[in-house]
Parts: C-alpha cells; sequence; structure tokens
C-alpha cells in the first residue's frame, strides 16, 4: 500500500463554498499549497533510486567488458550512451527533485515565518501624523466605532497576554467533541475578522476545529467577505473556514441560526466577529460538554480596547439582569476570591453577556435555538439565558477560557428601529408570568406596546420543554432580582448605650448564638435552644449599628465572609446592622440579610432579604 497515500495525500479538511454542502477544497490548485505535489516529488525519487543503482551496476559492468566485435561495440557505445544518457537524465532528475525537496523546505518555512505572531508596539503603531492618516483614522471610527484603521496597520495576527491565572490547568481531557465556530458579521472591518480567523486556527488544537463558519449577515459592504476568500486561497490552514451568506440582512438571533442549521460539529461556539481568542481557550469549554451535554458555557470576555486595540485581561464575573431584562456584569464579593480556587472554578451565571459560548449543537437545537420573531439585536441573550436554567440545563463561566472582544460605545448599525423594544418584550412576555409587572415598572411605555408579533410558538416551547416558574428563576438562580431584597423600614437605631436583645428565629424556639467554646467566644454564630440566661444569645445592638454578643468585648457580627463574628473595627460597613420592623437583620454593604434554618445548631448565614428568615426580636 501506497503509505504516501495515507501519510501525506489525505487532506481530512475538506471545505464547502457553498451552503453546508461538503465539496472539495474550492481553491485554486496554483495557490494550494502543494501536499499531493509533494507526495508525488517523494513517489518519483523513490523510483529513481534504485534506477540509478541499476544505471551504475550497468555501466561499470560494460566499461569493462573486453568484447572485441564492431557491432558489438557499436551497440555497446549506443548502450552506453544510452546509460550515460540516462544517467545525465538522471542527474538532471535528481537536481529538478533536489530543487523541489528545496522548494517546498522554503515553502514550509514561508508558512511558519507567516504564521510567527509578533510583538506590536500599539503606542507607535497608532500615532496618525498627516492629515491623510488622521482623516483615515476618523473613517475607521465612522464606520466600525472602533479604530479600525489600527487595526489595519497591526496586522493579521499578534501577540496578545496571556490571561489566564496560572493555577489555569494546562492538560487537557481527551476525545474532546468537535467544534463549530460560528462568526455571524455584518459591515466588519477586514483586518479585524482576518485577525480573528489568524488567532483561533494558531491558539486552538486542529483537531478540535470541525468548521469555522464566517457568516456575512448580508453586509452593505462586500470588503470583509472578498478579503477573507482571497486570504483563504493563500493559506492552507485556512480550508476549514467555509463561507456563508444569509440571504437579506436577518439581525444577529436569526443569522446565528441560519449558521447554526449548517453546522456539522458536535458542538457549536458563537463568537462575535471582532474577538481575538486566547492561548486554549475551546478545551475548557468543550471539556465542560463533554461531561454534562446540557452544559451551556462561556469563556470570560477579556476587553479589546476599542480605541488603543489593547487586548485587557477581564475580572472573574458573572452575568445578571435588571428588570428592564438588560445584561449586566456582576462581580463576586473579595470575599469569594478569598479561596484562590475561585481564579478558575467555573461560576454558576444568570445569565449570559450573549455573543461568546459554546453549547452542543443538537441540546441547541432541542431547547428551541432561538426566538425567531427578534430583531437584529438585543435581549436573546437574557431570554436563552433564563431557557436554559429554566429548562433543564445550566449556564456556566469558565474562567480558564478567554477571549478577547472589541466593545463599543455605540453600534454602528440598526438605530433606524428599536429592536430591544420588541425582544425584550417578547421575553418578558413569554418568561416572566406575574413578574412582568416589575418589567412594567421600569418600562411604562412598553406596557401599551402591540407591534411585538405573535409569540405563541414561545409559550408552548415553553410547556412542551415543561420549563420552571420564573419564580424558581428568581429564588434558585438569581434572587439578587428578588423585589425587596433592599428593605426601606426600620427600627430606629439606640441613641447611646445600645439596645440588648435575644434574637428569636420567627415561631421557633432557637435563638441566635455566639459560639460558645467553654466560655470563649469562637467565629461561628449558630441556632441554640433560647435560653434566657445564655449570655451568648444576648446582643447588644449598638448606637453605631454593630451587633456584638455578651461575654465579649471585642467581637463584632460581621457579614464580609458569611455570617461570622470578627474583630470589631468601629468602621461600620460590613459590622453595621440595620433591623427592619419586620425583624430582619440587613447589613448594606454586603446587601444582604441574616438567615438561618430550623435545625439545631446549623450555622446562621446570609441571604438575600426578601429570601432571609425573620426573627423576632425580644428586648433584655
Ligand atoms: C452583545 C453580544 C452580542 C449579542 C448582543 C445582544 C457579546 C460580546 N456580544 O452585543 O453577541 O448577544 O449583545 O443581542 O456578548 N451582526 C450580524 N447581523 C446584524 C448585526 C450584527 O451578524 O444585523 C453581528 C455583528 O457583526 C457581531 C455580532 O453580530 O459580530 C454581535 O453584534 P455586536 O458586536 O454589535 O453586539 P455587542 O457586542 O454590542
Ligand atoms: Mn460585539
Amino acid at each position: 500500500m501506497n503509505r504516501c497515500t495515507i501519510g501525506w495525500c489525505l487532506d481530512p479538511l475538506v471545505s464547502t463554498g457553498s451552503l453546508g454542502q461538503q465539496s472539495v477544497d474550492p481553491r485554486p490548485l496554483v495557490g494550494r499549497p502543494s501536499r499531493t505535489m509533494f507526495c508525488r516529488r517523494r513517489a518519483t525519487f523513490s523510483l529513481l533510486v534504485p534506477l540509478l543503482v541499476v544505471s551504475f551496476l550497468l555501466y561499470s559492468l560494460l566499461s569493462t567488458s573486453t568484447s572485441s566485435s564492431l557491432s558489438e561495440r557499436r551497440e555497446d557505445n549506443e548502450y552506453i550512451n544510452n546509460v550515460q544518457r540516462a544517467k545525465v537524465e538522471a542527474a538532471d532528475e535528481v537536481r529538478a527533485i533536489q530543487s523541489d525537496v528545496a522548494d517546498v523546505e522554503t515553502n514550509v518555512v514561508v508558512e511558519v515565518e507567516d504564521e510567527k505572531e509578533r510583538e506590536v508596539n500599539l503606542t507607535q503603531l497608532a500615532i496618525a501624523n498627516t492629515k491623510e492618516e488622521k482623516d483615515a483614522e476618523t473613517r475607521g471610527f465612522e464606520k466600525y466605532q472602533f479604530n479600525g484603521y489600527l487595526s489595519d496597520k497591526i496586522g493579521e495576527r499578534r501577540k496578545i497576554p496571556d490571561s489566564r491565572n496560572s493555577r489555569c490547568p494546562q492538560t487537557f481531557g481527551q476525545n474532546l467533541p468537535t467544534a463549530s465556530i460560528i462568526v455571524c458579521y455584518f459591515n466588519e472591518s477586514p483586518s479585524v475578522l482576518i485577525r480573528m480567523v489568524n488567532s483561533i486556527l494558531s491558539r486552538t488544537p486542529s483537531p478540535l476545529i470541525r468548521e469555522i463558519l464566517l457568516v456575512d449577515d448580508s453586509s452593505e459592504w462586500p470588503d470583509a467577505t472578498e478579503a477573507a476568500k482571497k486570504y483563504q486561497e493563500l493559506h492552507r490552514k485556512w480550508n476549514v473556514v467555509k463561507f456563508l451568506k444569509t440571504d437579506v440582512n436577518e439581525g444577529l438571533i436569526r443569522a446565528k441560526i441560519f449558521g447554526a442549521k449548517k453546522a456539522v460539529g458536535d458542538v457549536l461556539v458563537f463568537l462575535d466577529s471582532h474577538c481575538e481568542v486566547n492561548q486554549d481557550w475551546l478545551q475548557p469549554l468543550l471539556e465542560q460538554i463533554a461531561e454534562k451535554r446540557e452544559r451551556v458555557v462561556c469563556p470570560i470576555i477579556d476587553i479589546i480596547d476599542a480605541m488603543s486595540m489593547k487586548y485587557v485581561e477581564s475580572p472573574v464575573c458573572k452575568g445578571g439582569v435588571n428588570w428592564a431584562m438588560t445584561f449586566k456584569w456582576d462581580y463576586p464579593p473579595r470575599s469569594y476570591f478569598q479561596d484562590p480556587q475561585n481564579f478558575v472554578r467555573p461560576l454558576k451565571s444568570a445569565t449570559m453577556a450573549g455573543g461568546l459560548f459554546a453549547i452542543d449543537r443538537k441540546y441547541f437545537f432541542e431547547i428551541g435555538s432561538y426566538d425567531e420573531g427578534m430583531e437584529v439585536w438585543g435581549a436573546e441573550n437574557v431570554e436563552i439565558s433564563f431557557r436554559i436554567w429554566n429548562c433543564g440545563g445550566e449556564l456556566l463561566i469558565i474562567p480558564c477560557s478567554r477571549v478577547g472582544h472589541i466593545f463599543r460605545q455605540r453600534r454602528p448599525y440598526g438605530l433606524s428601529s428599536d429592536s430591544m423594544r420588541k425582544n425584550s418584550v417578547r421575553l418578558a412576555r413569554v418568561w416572566l408570568d406575574d413578574y412582568i409587572e416589575e418589567f412594567w415598572k421600569v418600562r411604562p411605555a412598553y406596557r401599551n406596546y402591540t407591534e411585538y408579533g405573535d409569540i405563541s410558538k414561545r409559550l408552548k416551547l415553553r410547556e412542551e420543554l415543561q420549563c420552571k416558574s420564573f419564580q424558581w428563576y428568581l429564588e434558585n438562580i438569581y434572587p439578587e432580582l428578588l423585589p425587596n431584597n433592599s428593605p426601606t423600614e426600620f427600627l430606629a437605631q439606640p441613641s447611646s448605650q445600645g439596645v440588648k436583645y435575644h434574637i428569636q428565629l420567627e415561631n421557633e424556639t432557637l435563638c441566635l448564638s455566639a459560639e460558645s467554646n467553654g466560655g470563649r467566644i469562637a467565629g461561628v454564630v449558630e441556632m441554640r435552644r433560647c435560653l434566657r440566661d445564655a449570655r451568648e444569645q444576648i446582643w447588644r445592638w449598638t448606637s453605631t449599628g454593630e451587633l456584638r454578643p455578651m461575654g465579649s468585648s471585642t467581637l463584632c457580627l460581621d457579614s464580609f465572609s458569611g455570617a461570622k463574628l470578627m474583630r470589631c473595627h468601629n468602621q461600620g460597613a460590613h459590622q453595621k446592622w440595620a433591623i427592619t420592623k419586620d425583624g430582619k437583620l440587613f447589613n448594606a454593604s454586603s446587601g444582604k440579610c441574616i438567615n438561618a434554618t430550623n435545625e439545631l445548631n446549623e450555622h446562621a448565614n446570609l441571604a438575600f432579604c426578601s429570601l432571609a428568615k425573620t426573627f423576632t426580636l425580644l428586648p433584655i
């Protein structure tokens, strides 16, 4: 069997020129780096070596022969000539082969050189001296809302800092699923798009990339697509890239569905078209999905500054939402990072930012992809987040996977329609149940808006998937959003000496007790059977709002890392407590209230005030 065929000639990467159909590499042969050529040359070479040896033996034999006959000699001469000619030809071939091989080697070198990532000096590159340059910079901004001029100067690849935490693993699971990376774009900058694809190709193990789908959502300008297609012709690694185009501008939501329907990989990975992926960004995402297919995972989105194009590491944070149904970032309290493993541990996230995530391909469609009735931009990310959590999935942020994204001040498209209004009303009417009142409160004008279209299919989907209520989502996934988390009606704070209380769990016989260890008070607060004389159950609420257990002159109830006893620092903050008229102990710095179970000896903890237990305060 021809080893060559297996080892070199088989190119596993087939590319698709048109929608979803697999075909052979559509690039013209001239521009294609030649694995097949190299193979042919190797084959010729292996045939020629024995030929040369045989020629040489024959030649030696003949030149020592002592034949006397003229005709024989003539024949000999002819033969010698032939052999010599053969030798010369063989030598020519060898030279040709050698130069071919050298060619191939040079090609390889060129390609490797080509793939080198340069350290770019952004400050120097950004300088626009002449009027022409300054105009070009302004035009870039107007077109893209980021520094397109600088991006062009940076070119097709660059080094970016590895923003992963040093605790991130360097090795990854075997047999990971393959990914279809879907990038939808509308009027994207060619240099940004090309650099993005190059970042994927150079920082991702190639067996994991099933394909990269570049979905042109009917851009007004053809330049990005044209430039990327041209680039593909010259770069072998780009034959995993497939070009797709919508018939009309669909808006990013339907464009993503369009791309997803054409994808064939195990996992869909969506990325905005102005990203640069960081080292080994994909494996940590795929690992999570391989472990559980109902898991939807997002990288941390690092920042590519829209003006300076600088790549900046983002802190670990997660997705939240407000009652306007607008996505927001939530930062874990500092105490969260007291455990350093939390810099790398996956975090449950109530919502996703929307642009960058990975999801099992079949699961994406099982849970209803996106709401096709949504237009252009907005709210689809919150909608899919509610759907994931409420219908049996989970949404995680993976700190060891990092992708940079150009955040811009405003969108350079879709300004003629208020797509966020339509999309958020669709989302609210499908998912919020009675909590929709909270949405109307912050968006009163939307209550009478009727142009939101038909949502019956989405309501049916919610029923078919047997999704949970919004109340469940609030209580279990995002209690931050519960109404009444910030109490407003408080008891008046004591004026001087303070007031002493037993703090009894309402309708129970358990009291909040500073854990007494043989008389010495330690760090935790737990539920004990109420005893009127137990000093550790007597709390002095001071004029500065501290709650100090009797029996210790130095400890205060503190909310910095749960409900604990800490040395009093007289600075208020996490040690300042307000008591609501209905008996909740609220700390404004943590935004939380003291909570407890009715189990004997259980530790007290912190909860969002709407969920926290009520206490009866018995003055002493
Ligand atoms: C964020 C998300 C974005 C999306 C949006 C809410 C991130 C980093 N980005 O907005 O993915 O979830 O919130 O809807 O989380 N595009 C099209 N067709 C269009 C318009 C845009 O394909 O008609 C492309 C666009 O070129 C880009 C992507 O959609 O690649 C997202 O658009 P964006 O970058 O303007 O959205 P962004 O980052 O403000
Ligand atoms: Mn974006």
